[in-house]
């Protein structure tokens, strides 16, 4: 009945106008004649969270009546950025949404773009864990997100004389319309205390003398695509669980009376701005317990709400450990279980071992959490003890295999004894889980021949390979709508939930005008990137020109300095011979860079002077032009990333797990020059070698040449145009205000050992970039190559690689609604 009601409110804009007149009222406060722009986006915002409500009861409910089995996702990150569109996307609304406001006079220019991202990510991984909540929806996965809600997500990056300057984002401050405060859903996290030995009940421990903080939930719908499913996000956010201390506020010592309660919640206060190394370690290492301690509380409470026994858990319940930042849900789950129900310990330890599953994204060394004894103890006694416990079971169950072999043992423990004694975190995820998997088909096989090796031999069937994929919906239809509507009317718009279906475009490409349109559509997306560049930047960039885009993360290993070192050659070049037929360039970089990376810091720097230099020479022109633009973030991404044309995935090969920015620029019709590393591995597979600018080094030649005795220098002697490049760099080119700013730059390169390889792969690099100006000069042939990147793209929806998981990892069946009309 109520679905008639709901489907006939989706399409009725007289409805949405009454709707969102009144929440503008009567839920921000505020008359339509002196409302805001700010003010009315709540308002929407409120009318069309209305709608998704009905389907998250609906979805609920029915999750209770077929006692489904839930996917619990733990992640310390969700890159998810703004919610409006997304909604209005999910219910099809968009146009009579748009519509109503028109016919309210509110303006529409620009009033989406007020609504901040919730960057409660760095990268990848957070922004991985966002597609993934998308799929899981839109395939009707039962799955419930966990993180933390942060106060300040990652930090805003501004671009001050050319270096990157962070500043605090304070994403909630005008409220958050997408999020449910759930003041009766809290739980109590305990902290530090010692252990001490059962007493009256021998063998049963208990923990004592603890400080606590309360968690307490924030929920936020995820709806998905085509369908009533809808799936919840609960964020935790910490609450002292004393509002003030009375006696010192009596004794008039009012900030006093406040401190501890300031301490407390500072465990969600901020997301640490770095994903390769681990800073303000102990409130890190608090952090990861707080929100996996009161995701195993809620996740163990709502099992028990319908079981008297723990014996249909692993039936019931999945848990993800989205790298090793949740590992602790491990010891939590067994002290839940042994502590606080008297489960015996074997019988805990096989419950666990059915329930979890982990992901690895990194091979990094440096990204492999470990946490020292002394700190670890400290914090969670009583984990560390679980944790010993757990390693004594293991370490005795290989010596029943394999013998006593005491180098084994040292190298598997999950204690590492090597120098100041550490827990490994990874190792503990691998020892506990039932599924172990890498994010890319070679990123997986290097997991299982690197890191893990020793684990890999004693259970091979527990390691797999899930290759990451995008939501089609954010990163096609909602941040490319021109490309969405072409497509369309081409194959129809079933691609959004079948992203095989791209496949069709193949016959497109010999229909007249599909090609002409096609670019068309490239045009259009260049000029919006353009016209922000302009605003934000001062510098005006032809759209004729060749857009060639880095953005991402800055670290070594992702090679933005071997861009640049492209650039100065290029610029270089043109100086040398100003009339050659130059392919215009424009060449885009962004991304953040963790705030105690010098290296990184220093590359931005670098790309900015590069900018000034080459952007103000007269000689260039519009031959080529250098941007950074600053405070890279999903909603930047929605526009750089239709604009491209070129998309540059050039970390050294074995370095970088998967990637999934290049999966984005590929869907939305560039073409690629990058190394054979992570998922570009398998694109280039799918969409065809030929219209893949491959170059580079491979995974097994790194190793070779590193084994060999690298030498740079030798490299950097022997190619003059290498050398003018680097020279430049050096002797201040850039930096006439400070000849030797950059020295590090060069040192790092050609005297200290170039670890990332990049004068190794700088010919290939520069004859590949020449093999893509001449195919650009053909702007026929480059559209076809473009199109069938498009075409080729099916395989990296996120809706397959959540499929993947959930039949072969959690083993879970999606939860049966009637479809919406
Ligand atoms: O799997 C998502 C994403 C991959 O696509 C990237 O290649 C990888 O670098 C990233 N990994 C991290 C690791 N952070 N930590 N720890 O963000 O994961």
């Amino acid at each position: 009945q109520f679905e008639h009601q709901y489907d006939h409110l989706a399409r009725d804009v007289a409805a949405f106008k009454r709707a969102i007149s009144n929440k503008l009222m009567y839920s921000v406060g505020k008359d339509p004649v002196s409302a805001r722009p700010e003010d009315w986006l709540q308002a929407v915002s409120y009318a069309v969270r209305d709608h998704l409500v009905e389907r998250w009861m609906n979805t609920t409910r029915a999750q209770y009546a077929q006692d489904v089995k839930r996917v619990y996702y733990l992640s310390m990150e969700f890159l998810i950025g703004r919610t409006f569109s997304n909604a209005l996307l999910a219910l099809e609304v968009m146009p009579t949404i748009q519509q109503a406001l028109r016919e309210l006079d509110v303006p529409l220019d620009g009033l989406f773009d007020l609504e901040p991202d919730a960057a409660l990510g760095n990268g990848g991984l957070g922004r991985l864990a966002a597609c993934f909540l998308d799929s899981m929806a839109t395939l009707g996965v039962p799955g419930f997100g966990y993180g933390i809600r942060y106060d300040y997500g990652m930090f805003r990056q501004m671009v001050v004389d050319g270096r990157q300057v962070e500043a605090p984002d304070y994403w909630l401050k005008a409220g958050n319309p997408w999020e449910f405060p759930r003041a009766e859903v809290v739980y109590r996290v305990r902290f530090g205390g010692r252990v001490e030995d059962g007493g009256e009940a021998p063998g049963k421990v208990r923990w004592v003398d603890t400080d606590d903080v309360l968690a307490m939930a924030y929920d936020t719908i995820i709806p998905g695509y085509g369908t009533q499913a809808t799936n919840t996000l609960r964020l935790w956010s910490a609450k002292a669980t004393e509002e003030m201390d009375l006696r010192a506020f009596n004794q008039g010592n009012y900030f006093g009376a406040v401190a501890s309660k300031n301490l407390s919640e500072n465990v969600s206060r901020v997301l640490y701005p770095d994903d390769s190394t681990l800073s303000g370690r102990e409130l890190r290492l608090r952090q990861e317990y707080f929100f996996v301690s009161a995701s195993v509380q809620d996740l163990v409470r709502r099992y028990l709400r319908t079981h008297t026994t723990f014996d249909a858990l692993p039936d019931k319940v999945s848990i993800h450990l989205n790298d090793t930042h949740p590992v602790l849900a491990i010891p939590e789950l067994m002290r839940v279980l042994v502590d606080e129900h008297a489960v015996p310990w074997t019988q805990a330890w096989s419950l666990c071992q059915r329930v979890f599953s982990y992901t690895n994204h990194t091979l990094m060394h440096e990204a492999l959490e470990t946490w020292p004894i002394d700190l670890f103890g400290r914090v969670l006694p009583r984990h560390l003890r679980i944790i010993f416990d757990i390693n004594a079971d293991f370490l005795a169950a290989l010596t029943d295999r394999h013998g006593y072999q005491p180098e084994l043992m040292r190298k598997l423990s999950l204690i590492d004894e090597s120098g100041e004694r550490r827990v490994r975190m990874a190792y503990l995820a691998v020892v506990a889980s039932h599924s172990v998997n890498g994010v890319s088909a070679l990123h997986s096989e290097l997991m299982k021949a690197s890191i893990f090796a020793d684990f890999a031999q004693l259970w091979p069937e527990r390691f797999n390979n899930k290759t990451n994929g995008v939501t089609p919906r954010r990163w096609l239809a909602q941040a490319n709508p021109g490309l969405a509507d072409l497509i369309d009317h081409r194959i129809g718009r079933g691609w959004r939930r079948h992203l095989d279906e791209l496949e069709g475009l193949r016959h497109a490409l010999d229909i007249p005008g599909f090609l002409g349109a096609f670019r068309r559509v490239k045009r259009q997306n260049k000029e919006r990137l353009a016209r922000l560049v302009q605003k934000q930047l001062g510098v005006t960039l032809s759209p004729d020109a060749l857009f060639d885009v880095q953005v991402k993360r800055i670290h070594e290993y992702k090679r933005q300095l071997l861009n640049v070192l492209h650039v100065v050659t290029r610029y270089q070049a043109i100086l040398a011979n100003p009339e050659a037929d130059w392919v215009p360039r424009v060449v885009v970089f962004a991304g953040k860079a963790a705030s105690a990376y010098h290296m990184a810091k220093l590359v931005i720097k670098l790309v900015n002077d590069v900018a000034r230099t080459v952007n103000q020479d007269p000689r260039v022109g519009d031959r080529l032009k250098v941007v950074f633009i600053p405070n890279y973030s999903v909603s930047l991404a929605e526009v750089i990333i239709p604009a491209a044309d070129l998309s540059e995935q050039i970390s050294t090969a074995g370095t970088e797990a998967s990637g999934t920015g290049n999966m984005k620029f590929a869907l939305n019709g560039a073409m690629t020059i990058g190394t054979l590393d992570g998922a570009n591995v398998e694109m280039r597979e799918q969409v065809g070698a030929e219209n893949f600018f491959i170059f580079g080094n491979t995974t097994e030649q790194v190793a070779q040449i590193r084994a060999q005795g690298y030498q740079p220098r030798a490299i950097y002697e022997s190619d003059a145009r290498l050398k003018a490049a680097l020279d430049a760099i050096r002797e201040g080119v850039f930096s006439p205000e400070e000849p030797g700013r950059f020295q590090q730059i060069y040192d790092v390169l050609v005297n200290w050992g170039d670890h990332y390889l990049l004068l190794a792969d700088y010919a290939s690099y520069v004859a590949t970039q020449d093999a893509v100006d001449a195919l650009y000069r053909d702007p026929e042939a480059w559209a076809r190559k473009a199109v069938l990147n498009v075409a080729g793209m099916g395989a990296f929806s996120s809706d397959r690689t959540i499929a993947e998981y959930a039949d072969q990892i959690w083993h879970t069946r999606p939860v049966a609604l009637p479809l919406p009309h």
